[in-house]
């Protein structure tokens, strides 16, 4: 449908209707750049679901299709096992899921791809909450955060996504920031040279659900890593590298002080979000650490 030579570089058309300050359509220019044109690309409903486009127009340059919230890592699996079956190893097959398509609704069909050790790359971008039906909070949404479901505030942590991957024993996990552009480029490609499931886990600032100037989202996306509320790492064949340790982690409140989700909360509960945060990071760096022991 689209000529390639004719058309502006990279793999998503002219005129998607993401908003502005979007951090996914950022990932998915990315991702796409880097997997390249030989890519088959699953989607469920959701945000990204607006590059899979309506009726019989999409706003990607490669092939693919929309499946259920339930089964985008299925899907990716039998397109995979259909490839294969007609001898072809080459093309990437690449599932673009959200957080609430990933780490809820999702969850057993991602288990079940990771598994059985299917040769797919999928990708989680996660925007906090489920944003393209309205901000309800989702299980990544993070502690004291307003959703239209948590309305005082999230009173439970975020879901820890990668570790859950990782228990599989899959061969290749990372987390990404698209303040670091470099550092996301480098992980697809790794994840696209896998031999066998490889998951990247996102964060995707949203301006709408977070409620902030759009054009803070790269600030903001920094900000998280600096803090400690967002940790930069990979997992390759058992090993893990922290490519993102502040010497000195910067206030929580750099990060959650310009978002509207987190306007609610009285001067106590940002002090404890703080020290939250700081034992968190300070645990989960320790954890990490010990698994290459
Ligand atoms: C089983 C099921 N439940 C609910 C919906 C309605 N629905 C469509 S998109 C969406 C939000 C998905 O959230 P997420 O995966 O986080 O993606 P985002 O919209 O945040 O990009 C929901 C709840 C659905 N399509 N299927
Ligand atoms: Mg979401």
């Amino acid at each position: 449908m689209f000529d390639l030579q004719h058309n502006s570089k990279g793999l998503v058309a002219h005129g998607v209707s993401a908003c502005a300050g979007c951090g996914m359509e950022l990932i998915m220019r990315n991702v796409l750049d880097v997997l390249g044109e030989d890519t088959i690309i699953l989607i469920p409903p959701g945000c990204s679901a607006l590059f899979s486009g309506f009726g019989d127009v999409s706003g990607l340059k490669i092939a693919g299709f929309q499946g259920n919230l339930e089964n985008t890592a299925a899907c990716a699996a039998g397109v995979r096992a259909a490839l294969t079956a007609q001898g072809n190893t080459h093309t990437t097959v690449v599932a673009f899921a959200g957080d609430g398509a990933t780490a809820d609704i999702g969850l057993q069909s991602l288990s079940g791809a990771l598994e059985r050790r299917d040769r797919i790359v999928y990708i989680c971008y996660d925007n906090e909450a489920y944003m393209n039906t309205g901000t309800q909070g989702s299980s990544a949404t993070p502690y004291y955060a307003s959703t239209t479901t948590t309305p005082a505030g999230k009173p439970t942590a975020k879901k820890n996504l990668v570790q859950i991957a990782i228990a599989h024993d899959i061969p290749y996990a990372a987390t990404a920031s698209i303040h670091n552009l470099n550092d996301l480029r480098k992980k697809v490609q790794k994840a696209k040279d896998t031999d066998g499931p490889a998951m990247l886990h996102i964060q995707s600032p949203c301006p709408s659900g977070w409620k902030y100037d759009p054009a803070k989202t790269i600030e903001l996306a920094r900000s998280a890593v600096q803090t400690g509320s967002w940790i930069l790492y990979e997992y390759e064949d058992g090993k893990v590298t922290i490519n993102n340790k502040p010497k000195e982690l910067k206030p929580v409140e750099e990060y959650v002080g310009s978002q509207g989700r987190f306007k609610h909360m009285t001067k106590e509960q940002r002090e404890e979000l703080q020290q939250l945060t700081t034992k968190n990071y300070e645990r989960y760096i320790k954890q990490l650490e010990s698994m290459n022991n």
